[in-house]
């Protein structure tokens, strides 16, 4: 990550990286994916949040479990968690030895599917977990996107949105805004190729636009954090020892693995 692509994260909070993936990289993702289309499965609720602007005639598609796939299929998906045109950019944001909080998984929408509302940022951060601030030349960054593109995302299709610099924010963003309804002109649709990356900190005001391209979009996200902290408990079954059972509960909070609190 050289100091004009930090500049630019620090500034707006996002970056792309064109061509992070390879043309047969891409289609290696995509085909394990076809293999396991029956997986793919319609949310069940509406994240439009009520808002006509985000509306559409159905709701987003998503699919996980990929790293736990049979070979060859979850190889191209466990290569993309140190890609080499990608961890240069999670050891600059994150620190060295970064790790997967949760991820990966796949957003697909068909022609009209619709949008789902803006959110995080600003005074919405609601903990360290998703931090961000820059101190001694150094970004320190909690919760951060890579969403490698599957499919071309153009001018006018919809998909990934966002709002540059709210990441910095001091205020809350309008709710008509959240919802897409007013200031539309400073919602950025992000377009991206196929096989581009965008890294994005979770504490940037982002959500989809409703899907209005013939293709069907595809954007796989996996989700790092710094190593030492967590926002959720990623891949890790904690087996905790007998004497947990016997503890208070207000102990036993003490003893739990990094992870968020609810
Ligand atoms: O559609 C997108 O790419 C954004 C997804 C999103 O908002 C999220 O995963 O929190």
């Amino acid at each position: 990550m050289n100091a004009d692509e930090k500049y630019l994260f620090d500034l707006m909070g996002y970056i792309i990286i064109p061509d992070a993936l390879t043309g047969e990289e891409v289609k290696r993702c995509n085909q394990a994916i076809d293999h396991h289309i029956g997986q793919l499965r319609e949310m069940q609720d509406s994240l439009a949040g009520g808002s006509g602007a985000l509306a559409g005639t159905s709701h987003r598609k998503d699919m996980g479990g990929m790293l736990s796939w049979d070979r060859p299929w979850c190889e191209p998906f466990r290569q993309l968690l140190v890609h080499p045109n990608v961890s240069p950019y999670l050891d600059t944001i994150l620190g060295k030895s970064y790790r997967l909080d949760h991820g990966p998984s796949l957003i697909a929408m068909d022609e009209g599917t619709e949008g789902g509302t803006l959110h995080g940022g600003g005074i919405e951060r609601p903990n360290f977990s998703e931090a961000y601030f820059f101190k001694d030349g150094r970004i320190y960054c909690g919760l951060t996107v890579v969403e490698f593109m599957l499919a071309d995302e153009g001018p006018g299709d919809g998909g990934l949105g966002l709002i540059p610099g709210s990441h910095k924010a001091n205020l809350a963003c309008p709710h008509t805004m959240k919802l897409y309804q007013q200031y539309q002109q400073y919602v950025v649709e992000v377009n991206a190729k196929a096989g581009d990356a965008v890294v994005f900190t979770e504490t940037l005001t982002h959500g989809t636009l409703p899907w209005k391209a013939k293709h069907q979009r595809r954007a796989l996200l996996y989700k790092f954090s710094p190593g030492f902290q967590a926002y959720s408990q990623g891949a890790h079954q904690v087996a905790y020892p007998d004497y947990i059972e016997d503890m208070a509960p207000e102990e036993r909070a003490v003893m739990e693995a990094p992870h968020i609190r609810r």
